[in-house]
């Protein structure tokens, strides 16, 4: 017997940030495909418009943080700053969806709660908050890797009489400072960059850091004409020397080893990466930084010394200069009058290594008996990286298998893209590629062309779908944690390795051996055929919802 199930859509996709929008126009434009695109949120905009917090910006330049698939859209989009602040990067995605008109097929403020295969009709079952079931021949998740916000390990939150925000969901509308007394518990990236601004506005700031991170100037300012011309008179080969360097940037004067040259010349070289700003001291000065303690050791001092050099109260110096852990392995935020802000007599910083912030209060925050008031507590507490967002939408592949119980042991994927036991689902810079460790729209560009193309060459083939075999997927896990624990990274308790969360499995979350090779291994993969890929027919066909 024949059957003849039709899918609703050729493919859903979640998230209308950078993934989504471009899965999007990929699809539904140069592939014709149908396409059903579902987000959470009132508009498109994905990270940039859930964290709007005060401070938050790029952190690499924006004329390389930016989609490089339309070379129309980057000629004429107009940077104004070197790295581009939340609201600029969010009118960049909105220009981008009203340029390719893709808001008509995306469903907003609707968030997808389980993702379950059909094992009898090759199909995914989509079903969303709304209630709506969607059946789709592929899903690609576009939800990104830091769009769970971490739950706190203290409770009380719900009894604190004022207002408590969170820097991952922020209040669309902003939020005035002026003469609060604030609270912000979280010293990462987005605490980095919030405070300074805080600070500015706030009648008192306190601020608990439980471990100090190794920020570096981000060398902020108006972009400079001259230099947008250049890159703009040749922008193909800049975005191929991006994709040809390991975090996605087109910088070129990394040196081989931190201890093969002298104190003095180790110094030029940070002191010139310093100034330069952005991420050119993490990944441009020396190439054993992230392998090599004694290496990482002369640049790990060299920061410190810098913090030092900006923080008035020594005390207070020794408590924001990072100590025990090597410089990288956490993910280094770049920062703007971060240290400075500590120099303000409204502004205190309370170590809660040894004695942790015990619970809210409805008056403020309790740390071991003391509760220090405040009229507005922040949270800048970090994210369930990686997995949390792709477990928040209850995937189910063959034989009703969970992806929680899947990645009981942390996560499995083959060449961070796709999993075996859950077919033709594309994870758009999922755990175990370089994701996070790669200028992210160009990872996504990468991710989705990857995804595209191997959906195109199913319809050319006549197949219907496609999923690793389980052989392959424990080569490149394998793989995976053996490129890493070459690395100083696993020593190091990071949301890079799921260590920020409570119980959940260590493993390193990212493939370390940088873009360059990572891409590499994908164009082998394509031109062995989709080696490591089990390509079928599906049991009962008849799936096509665009014919
Ligand atoms: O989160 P984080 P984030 N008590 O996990 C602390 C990207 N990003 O939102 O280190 C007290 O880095 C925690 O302390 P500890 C970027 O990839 C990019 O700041 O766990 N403190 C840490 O200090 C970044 O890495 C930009 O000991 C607690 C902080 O909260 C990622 O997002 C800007 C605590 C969380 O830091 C996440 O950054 C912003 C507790 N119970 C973010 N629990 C760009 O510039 C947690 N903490 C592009």
């Amino acid at each position: 017997m024949t059957s003849t199930f039709t899918p609703d859509t050729d493919v859903v996709v979640v998230g209308a940030g950078f993934a989504g929008l471009y899965a999007l126009h990929k699809l539904r434009d140069k592939m014709k495909m149908t396409v059903r695109t579902f987000e959470a949120g009132a508009d498109v905009g994905g990270t940039w418009f859930w964290n709007r917090y005060p401070g938050a910006r790029c952190d690499i330049e924006s004329v390389h943080y930016s989609y490089s698939f339309d070379e129309d859209l980057q000629q004429e989009w107009q940077w104004s700053e070197k790295f581009a602040g939340q609201p600029e990067i969010l009118r960049y995605l909105e220009h981008v969806a009203d340029r390719f008109d893709l808001r008509k097929d995306i469903t907003f403020n609707t968030r997808v709660i389980s993702v379950h295969w059909n094992d009898d009709e090759s199909l995914w079952d989509v079903t969303t908050d709304s209630g709506e079931v969607v059946r789709s021949r592929f899903f690609i998740s576009g939800a990104g890797n830091l769009s769970v916000p971490k739950t706190p390990e203290f409770g009380g939150i719900e009894n604190f009489e004022g207002t408590v925000l969170m820097t991952g969901n922020w209040p669309q509308d902003g939020f005035d400072f002026t003469d609060k007394r604030v609270a912000v518990i979280g010293a990462g990236a987005s605490g980095i960059q919030a405070i300074p601004l805080i600070a500015e506005r706030a009648a008192h700031l306190t601020v608990f850091q439980r471990t100090p991170n190794f920020a570096t100037p981000l060398g902020n300012g108006p972009i400079d004409p001259d230099e947008v011309s250049r890159i703009k008179s040749k922008y193909p080969q800049v975005r191929d020397a991006a994709r040809n360097h390991f975090l996605g940037v087109p910088f070129d004067q990394i040196q081989p080893s931190a201890l093969t040259v002298d104190a003095e010349e180790r110094r030029r070289t940070f002191d010139e990466r310093w100034n330069a700003g952005g991420f050119r001291l993490f990944i441009d000065s020396y190439q054993d930084i992230l392998f090599d303690k004694d290496a990482n050791d002369t640049i790990a001092e060299y920061i410190r010394d810098r913090i030092r050099e900006r923080v008035a109260d020594p005390v207070v110096a020794e408590k924001l200069a990072p100590k025990g852990y090597a410089y990288g392995t956490k993910r280094p935020p770049l920062e703007t009058n971060y240290y400075e802000a500590y120099n303000r007599d409204t502004v205190t910083l309370i170590d809660v290594k040894d004695t942790p912030v015990r619970a809210i209060t409805e008056t403020g925050v309790q740390v071991g008996d003391d509760v220090h008031e405040a009229d507005v507590i922040v949270l800048a507490t970090g994210f369930d990286a990686m997995t949390g967002p792709l477990m928040a939408m209850d995937i189910r592949g063959r034989y009703g298998q969970r992806l929680a119980d899947s990645w009981s042991g942390g996560p499995r994927t083959y060449l961070g893209l796709m999993v075996h036991d859950f077919p033709n689902l594309f994870l758009i810079t999922g755990p175990q590629s370089p994701s996070v460790l790669y200028n992210m729209p160009l990872a996504i560009e990468d991710h989705v062309d990857f995804a595209t193309e191997a959906i195109s060459y199913l319809c050319q083939q006549g197949l219907d779908v496609i999923e690793p075999r389980l052989h392959a997927q424990d080569q490149w896990v394998a793989t995976t944690n053996d490129i890493a624990s070459q690395t100083l990274l696993p020593q190091t308790n990071s949301w890079y390795m799921g260590a920020n969360i409570p119980g959940k499995p260590r493993a390193c979350m990212v493939y370390l051996a940088g873009a360059p090779a990572y891409r590499e291994a994908c164009e082998d993969v394509v031109a062995r055929g989709y080696a490591g890929f089990a390509l079928e027919r599906a049991n009962n066909r008849a799936l096509t919802a665009s014919s």
